[in-house]
C-alpha cells in the first residue's frame, strides 16, 4: 500500500502541470533536512548542458567522493532557449551524505552543474489546492477489478468486462468541468424502494422523493450523472465526477473537501443484484446521492474531506475507517428507532435488512473508538455504529478532526472552490 502512495507522489513530481521546463513540483530553496546519526538526507536539483558531455560523469564522481548514498534519481529534458541541439537534462537526486560534508558537497556540484538547488523535504503529502487539481487525484486501487480477479462475478463474462472498460475509459479522460454522459442501466430499484419507508432515515426519504419528482428516479432509465449532479449542486453544492473504480482513500477523501463526489458508473454484475462488495452506479445513485442532498450530511462529508488534506498515512487510515462506519454503514436514532443512513446499507437490500434485524452487534458512535475498529469489505459488517443524530455525529467528528496533528490549517473558500492553507506559527 505504502509503495502505491509513493508511486503516486513520484508520478506527481514527474507530471507537474507547469510543463517540462519547470522543476519538480516541490521546488524552492532553504533546505530542511532529516538528521540521522551524523548523516542528512538532501534532495538536490541541477541541470547539465549537453554541450559539455562530461558533466554527468563529473557529478557522479562527486557523489562517489562524498560517499553519498543515492535514494532517488530522476531526470527530464529541459526546454532550451537556443534552437537546435539536444536538450539539456535536469536532474533530481535524493541522497544521504555526512552532515559535515554537506556544504563542500553542494559547492563541488555547483562547479560542474548548472542551477544547483537543494529542495526542502516534504512537510506533508501533496494534496489538491484547487478543484481542477482533482484531475490528479486518480490513483486507482485494483482490488475489485473484474479483469484481474477470478472471483469477481463478471470475470468470465467478456461482454460485461468490455462494457466496463468502455465506461472506465470515459472516466479516465474526464477533466474537472467536463459534462459526462455515460448511459446507466437499472435493476435493483423496486425491491429496495419497498423497504426504505421502514428502514431508511428521514433525510434519505425526503431526498429520494425529490429525486423521483425531479430527476427521473424510479423511471425506466437510470438517471444521467449530469442531471443528478445538477440536482445536488442546487441542493447542497455537491457535484459528481465519474471515476473508473475504487480510488485510494487519500484521493477519494480529498475530493470531498471540494464537495466533489467521485462516482463509479458501471453496474454490478446481474448475478448478484442484492449485494456487491464494490461501489457501482446503484450504490452511488441509491446510497450516496440522496444523502448528499441533505445539507447537514453534505457538511459532515466535506468535513471528513477537509480533515484528510495533507494528513499522515495513519490518519488517512483512521479517517477512512470513520467514513466507512458513518457515510457507508452508519445507523442513527430517529424518534426512538434505529434507521439507516449509510450508503452501503441503502444500496444493498441484503445488508439493509440484515443491519436492522436483531442479529448484528451495535455500538454507540464515538470517533476515537470507531476510527480503530477493524473491518472488511467483502461481506456484511459484523458491527454497526449508532449515532444519536447527524448533528451529534458532526459535532463529535469536528472535535476529533481538531485533534489531528498537521503543520497547517485548511479553510475552504466556496467562491473560488479552493483550499486556503494557513501556516501555523
Ligand atoms: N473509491 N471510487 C471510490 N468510491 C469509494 O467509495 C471509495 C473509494 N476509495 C476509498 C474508499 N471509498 C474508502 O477507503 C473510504 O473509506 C474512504
Ligand atoms: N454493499 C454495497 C452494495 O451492495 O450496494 C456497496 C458497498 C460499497 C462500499
Ligand atoms: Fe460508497
Amino acid at each position: 500500500k505504502q509503495s502505491l502512495i509513493e508511486d503516486a507522489r513520484r508520478e506527481r513530481i514527474g507530471s507537474g502541470s507547469a510543463g517540462p521546463s519547470a522543476g519538480p513540483s516541490r521546488s524552492g530553496n532553504g533546505a530542511v533536512f532529516e538528521e540521522k546519526d551524523g548523516t542528512v538526507t538532501v534532495s538536490v536539483l541541477f541541470a547539465l548542458s549537453n554541450e559539455k558531455n562530461s558533466g554527468f560523469f563529473q557529478t557522479g564522481k562527486i557523489f562517489e567522493t562524498f560517499e553519498a548514498k543515492l535514494l532517488h534519481v530522476e531526470s527530464r529534458p529541459r526546454r532550451k532557449s537556443k534552437f537546435g541541439g539536444l536538450p539539456d537534462l535536469e536532474f533530481f537526486m535524493s541522497c544521504e551524505v555526512h552532515r559535515s560534508d554537506l556544504d563542500v558537497f553542494i559547492n563541488s556540484l555547483k562547479r560542474v552543474a548548472d542551477d544547483v538547488r537543494t529542495v526542502p523535504e516534504e512537510k506533508a503529502p501533496w494534496f489538491p489546492r484547487q478543484i481542477k487539481d482533482l484531475d490528479r487525484c486518480n490513483l486507482l486501487i485494483t482490488k475489485f477489478d473484474p479483469d484481474l480477479h477470478c472471483d469477481h462475478p463478471g470475470y468470465n463474462d467478456s461482454e460485461y468486462r468490455k462494457r466496463r472498460a468502455a465506461i472506465s475509459e470515459l472516466a479516465f479522460r474526464y477533466k474537472q468541468g467536463d459534462v459526462p454522459s455515460a448511459a446507466y442501466r437499472r435493476k435493483v430499484y423496486q425491491q429496495l424502494r419497498s423497504v426504505y419507508p421502514s428502514l431508511a432515515c428521514r433525510q434519505f426519504l425526503d431526498s429520494l422523493q425529490q429525486l423521483e419528482d425531479e430527476c427521473g428516479y424510479g423511471g425506466d432509465c437510470i438517471p444521467q450523472l449530469r442531471d443528478v449532479s445538477a440536482f445536488l449542486k442546487e441542493k447542497t453544492g455537491f457535484q459528481l465526477r465519474p471515476v473508473a473504480g475504487l480510488l485510494s482513500a487519500r484521493d477519494f477523501l480529498a475530493s470531498l473537501a471540494f464537495r466533489v463526489f467521485q462516482c463509479t458508473q458501471y453496474i454490478r454484475h446481474p448475478s448478484s443484484p442484492m449485494h456487491s462488495p464494490e461501489p457501482d452506479c446503484c450504490h452511488e445513485l441509491l446510497g450516496h446521492i440522496p444523502m448528499l442532498g441533505d445539507r447537514e450530511f453534505a457538511q459532515f462529508s466535506q468535513e471528513i474531506g477537509l480533515a484528510s488534506l495533507g494528513a499522515s498515512d495513519e490518519e488517512i487510515e483512521k479517517l477512512s475507517t470513520l467514513y466507512w462506519f458513518t457515510v457507508e454503514f452508519g445507523l442513527c436514532k430517529q424518534n426512538g428507532e434505529v434507521k439507516a443512513y449509510g450508503a452501503g446499507l441503502l444500496s444493498s437490500y441484503g445488508e439493509l435488512v440484515y443491519a436492522l434485524s436483531n442479529e448484528p452487534k451495535y455500538k454507540p458512535f464515538n470517533p476515537e473508538e470507531t476510527a480503530v475498529q477493524p473491518y472488511q469489505d467483502q461481506t456484511y459488517q459484523s458491527v454497526y455504529f449508532v449515532s444519536e443524530s447527524f448533528e451529534d455525529a458532526k459535532v463529535k467528528l469536528r472535535k476529533y478532526s481538531a485533534n489531528i496533528k498537521r503543520p497547517f490549517a485548511v479553510r475552504y473558500d466556496p467562491f473560488t472552490c479552493s483550499v486556503e492553507v494557513l501556516d501555523q506559527p
